[in-house]
């Protein structure tokens, strides 16, 4: 086997003496070098779509960290701006979207031509792909089909999820129809992404964790089970990633049912369970809180040493339990990566 990335032998069930590392938004506005691109684009969506920004973009905290994987620079919801609902990022707000209201609107999208309406993401990948160093992976991403469809009927960021679960709840036909929309949708995308270039693929389940069991298992593992189902009738072997955000328990049945390669933990997991119970089914990759990174010091190092003592003998990605906030400090991540590579001085 090639040892040549570490990431992607992790990814194939080969624990490493030093555990590959990358980090959920690892581009952003932490960087203050992502913050003088950002102002190159008149609003987000065409930073994500223009290749020349967005390359930059996912390379600085490569330059900056040497981290073991990139991953790509784009969002979670160009997949409904490609199916033509009304997108748009607002300063201090976050996402907006002109919200589904009915099932006109949902026989509205447009799956034909969806992801073809991305091509510029797929520039982005090979142009990416031609500029990282030969040990760095290369991950694509897209959101899973129930986190893009809280936004879809939110119309954006959402605490209660009220209007997306009286969808799913009380029209569970109608529901199911915008779910395999967003499915097709994205699996088209993901797949010109590995024709582009990307080595795995990351599926962020952000908001999984609001759902009752039943639902979740409807919503969440049948959906997404058959997006990697799709995937992978093109593309067999690529390594693909499960991000089920809050899933608890659920976090199991997930690892168990949807086909995933690998499974990323959210801050809330326990190292030990996590251990027991989901490194014994697949590779594992988490969880330090993002926001033990902002505070950093002996806080940060003991939870770094904690983490990787619980999880570092068995196929194990280090990662955050979810994307990095903006009050980072830069310093900080260079701290952790530092005790990361550390990790295996010691070791016979
Ligand atoms: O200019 C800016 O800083 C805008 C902030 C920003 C960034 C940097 C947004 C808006 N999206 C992104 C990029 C992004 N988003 C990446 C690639 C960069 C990287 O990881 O290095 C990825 C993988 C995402 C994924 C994403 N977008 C998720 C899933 C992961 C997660 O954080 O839970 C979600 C839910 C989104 C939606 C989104 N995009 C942006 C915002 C503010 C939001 C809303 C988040 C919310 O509802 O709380």
């Amino acid at each position: 086997m090639s040892r040549s990335k570490p990431f992607l032998d992790t990814l194939a069930g080969v624990p490493q003496p030093v555990p590959p590392i990358w980090l959920m938004r690892q581009a952003g506005r932490y960087l203050p070098e992502y913050r003088a691109l950002r102002t190159k684009a008149k609003n987000f969506l065409d930073f994500c779509f223009t290749p020349e920004l967005a390359t930059e973009a996912t390379l600085q905290p490569i330059r900056r960290y040497g981290f073991d994987a990139a991953i790509l620079f784009s969002d979670i919801l160009v997949i409904p701006h490609a199916l033509g609902q009304k997108v748009s990022f607002r300063e201090g707000t976050g996402p907006v979207l002109a919200a589904l209201g009915d099932m006109h609107d949902v026989e509205a999208l447009e799956v034909q031509g969806a992801a073809e309406r991305l091509a510029s993401v797929y520039q982005t990948v090979r142009n990416v792909k031609q500029a990282l160093p030969a040990n760095v992976a290369l991950i694509g991403f897209a959101g899973a089909p129930w986190t893009v469809a809280t936004y879809m009927i939110e119309g954006g960021s959402s605490r209660e999820f009220a209007k997306v679960k009286r969808v799913a709840y009380g029209n569970p036909e109608g529901f199911a129809q915008l779910i395999d929309k967003i499915v097709a949708a994205t699996a088209d995308y993901l797949c010109a992404q590995v024709t582009a270039g990307a080595e795995a693929l990351q599926i962020f389940d952000s908001w999984a964790g609001v759902l009752p069991d039943d639902a979740f298992e409807r919503w969440c593992i049948a959906a997404t089970k058959e997006l990697v189902k799709k995937v992978r009738e093109r593309h067999p072997t690529v390594p693909i990633i499960g991000f089920p955000r809050g899933a608890g328990p659920m976090y199991i049945a997930y690892a168990k049912h949807c086909g995933v390669t690998a499974i990323s933990l959210d801050t809330t997991v326990p190292l030990a369970w996590a251990a027991k119970e989901l490194q014994t089914l697949l590779p594992v990759q988490g969880n330090l809180d993002p926001q033990i990174l902002v505070t950093g010091g002996t806080g940060l190092s003991g939870a770094v040493d904690r983490v990787i003592g619980a999880l570092g003998k068995g196929p194990f990605v280090f990662n955050l339990g979810h994307g990095i906030v903006p009050e980072t400090p830069p310093e900080h991540v260079a701290a952790l990566v530092e005790q990361v590579r550390a990790a295996a001085k010691g070791r016979p």
